[in-house]
């Protein structure tokens, strides 16, 4: 299987609502390997790149303020199948059709609160992680516990 990183936000909801340690917590325990993390707040300038696919859409003004909010989390995984991966653990986009056991399914209700954001393939995983990180800020390194994750 393909080793893949991809990029997580906590947006600000899952950070004011004191989930921080939760949310990282479902991608940790999971096996997934933290390469990155941070805590911050996004400018209108990089909110805007971040969901530039979303311009000509209704919510796009609505998210961008809520994105700009206040702080969230970015991180940084890696690790088999990373992307897909993550939007299993995460659920569906809009929380109404997010299964129990994922994290939108058990901490959120609405669309435009929907607590954390996955990067959707390849190409915008890539574009992602370089607007949220150095390539400096991402570690490279092995877990004593790799081969009870990974089958060498
Ligand atoms: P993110 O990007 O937050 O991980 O969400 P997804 O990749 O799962 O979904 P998306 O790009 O379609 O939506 C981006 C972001 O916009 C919010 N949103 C979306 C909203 O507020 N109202 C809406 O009608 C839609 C479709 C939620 C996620």
């Amino acid at each position: 299987m393909p080793s893949e990183r991809t990029l997580i936000l906590v947006k600000p909801d899952g950070v004011q609502r004191g989930l921080i340690g939760p949310i990282i917590g479902r991608f940790e325990q999971s096996g997934l390997k933290i390469i990155g993390l941070k805590i911050m707040q996004m400018d209108e300038e990089t909110a805007g790149r971040h969901y530039a696919e979303h311009v000509d859409r209704p919510f796009f003004s609505g998210l961008i303020e809520f994105i700009t909010s206040g702080p969230i989390v970015a991180m940084c995984v890696s690790g088999p199948n990373a992307i897909a991966h993550c939007r299993r653990l995460m659920g569906a986009t809009n929380p109404q059709d997010a299964a129990p056991g994922t994290i939108r399914g058990d901490y959120a209700t609405d669309i435009g609160r929907n607590i954390t954001h996955g990067s959707a393939n390849e190409e915008d995983a890539a574009r992602e992680v370089s607007l949220f990180f150095d390539e400096s800020e991402l570690l490279s390194y092995h877990r004593a516990t790799g081969p009870w994750i990974i089958e060498p």
